[in-house]
């Protein structure tokens, strides 16, 4: 429990719970000693980007951990997002989800795809298959669906829906690296699925991605787009982009790697200790995971019920924020409601009733090595406290702040 009285929350000028920031997204790190002894050995190589030897065997470590048949490292998913799109043909019209991170959209309007957004199942906080049937229409050539916060899709009715259709089917998995749906780790799934490995993901490149496909003709054709379209000294067939990960984002590959469980197990940790410090406060809700499956339980993401908790989830973000808890809204306002698909299409949300609800509810909390039991339990002492006290604290507030 919060010992703190309404005056002294840091919203209204008392000191913060926290002398310093404690961030959504704060990298994990392996060990220095065995990523500094990678580094060194590849500046004694020159050899630093361009397929170099440690690219390669983060690659064949990420295909046999996956079990699946080609992974291609890559610079960021978003470019993987885009290249992988691209090497399959999409255009015209593809159906994403407006409740993603914002690459997800980008990656296809960046070639001139028109992305479709499609509204989610408000239980999952994923696609919804009844409405992507809906969505589909002659000018639609694929689906990206997002395995958000690391739980999978509809995989199945997905993938019949794409066969029965004749579209093409990708899964951004930029949250789900080291999760499984039925027992087979995601990266087999769709024509492909993409793994982000961005510095706030719970495994890091520092920034980097992944494409990941049984698809032996589309895996070369990525590795051809991702270096120009060369096939060879000289020889372009291809239009290409760079998307190459470089030697030094592979040194910290292989390193996470070998901390990879320890990272999952404190993630895992904190989860259990948030359930059970948020457990009972009316109006709360926090997003689950399938202990039967793998899962990397990165993502802690509350659902505020406003008339339920008396607090709005904005009010409640700021107040954490105040405190040095760097609570974040993922993903608000949805991106339909972002630039240029707000102007394109100024009545999307309309047809998007559940990502509009749930835009206002969600809110993402700290994980990772840099939190431990303690200060989730000061975390979980200050939201109890804050949901305890919501009418006063509101009444208290500049109009900006009630959220
Ligand atoms: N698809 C999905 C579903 C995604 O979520 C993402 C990325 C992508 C595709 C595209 O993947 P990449 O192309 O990035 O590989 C962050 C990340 O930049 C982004 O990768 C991620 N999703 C998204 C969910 O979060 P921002 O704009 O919210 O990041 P930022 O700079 O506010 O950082 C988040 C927090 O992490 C901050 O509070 C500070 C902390 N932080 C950040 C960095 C970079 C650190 O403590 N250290 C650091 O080095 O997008």
């Amino acid at each position: 429990m919060s010992s703190k009285t309404i005056a002294e929350l840091a919203l209204f000028g008392g000191a913060p719970a926290f002398d310093e920031k404690l961030h959504v997204g704060r990298p994990n790190v392996g060990e220095r000693e065995r990523l500094m002894g990678r580094i060194e050995d590849m500046l004694d190589r020159v050899w630093l980007s361009n397929n170099g030897p440690m690219v390669q065997e983060f690659e064949r470590k990420l295909a046999d951990m996956l079990g699946v048949k080609h992974v291609v490292a890559m610079c960021n998913a978003t470019i993987a997002l885009e290249i992988v799109t691209r090497a399959l043909g999409m255009e015209g019209e593809v159906i994403v989800p407006s409740f993603t991170f914002v690459a997800t959209a980008h990656s296809l309007q960046w070639q001139g795809v028109t992305p479709v957004f499609c509204d989610i199942d408000p239980a999952t906080h994923l696609l919804d298959p009844l409405c992507v049937e809906k969505m589909i229409t002659p000018r639609t050539t694929g689906i990206i669906g997002v395995h958000l916060w690391g739980r999978p899709c509809a995989i199945e009715v997905l993938t019949e829906m794409a066969a029965r259709n004749n579209l093409k089917l990708v899964f951004d998995a930029a949250h789900a690296f080291a999760c499984s749906h039925n027992g087979t780790m995601i990266g087999s799934f769709g024509d492909a699925e993409v793994f982000s490995f961005h510095a706030t993901k719970f495994f890091n490149t520092f920034e980097g991605g992944a494409i990941a496909t049984n698809n032996d003709e589309l895996a070369s054709k990525i590795r051809l787009m991702k270096n120009f379209g060369f096939a060879g000294y000289d020889n372009v067939i291809y239009v290409g982009t760079n998307g190459k990960m470089t030697e030094v984002c592979a040194a910290m590959g292989l390193t996470g790697l070998e901390s990879l469980d320890s990272f999952i197990e404190v993630n895992r940790a904190n989860y259990r200790s948030y359930q059970e410090g948020l457990d009972g406060i009316p109006g709360l809700k926090l997003v689950t995971y399938d202990d039967s499956e793998k899962g990397n339980y990165q993502y802690i993401v509350l659902e505020v019920d406003e008339r339920e908790a008396g607090i709005s989830r904005d009010l409640l973000v700021d107040l954490l924020q105040a405190e040095n808890v760097m609570a974040r809204r993922y993903f608000y306002p949805g991106c339909h409601q972002m630039e240029p698909y707000r102007s394109y299409f100024p009545h999307a949300r309309l047809l998007l009733p559940e990502t509009e609800r749930l835009v206002r509810r969600v809110m993402s909390l700290p994980n990772g090595t840099s939190v431990g039991r303690e200060q989730i339990d000061t975390i979980c002492g200050l939201i109890r406290f804050a949901v305890s006290q919501g009418k006063e604290i509101a009444a208290r507030c500049p109009a900006e702040n009630k959220g």
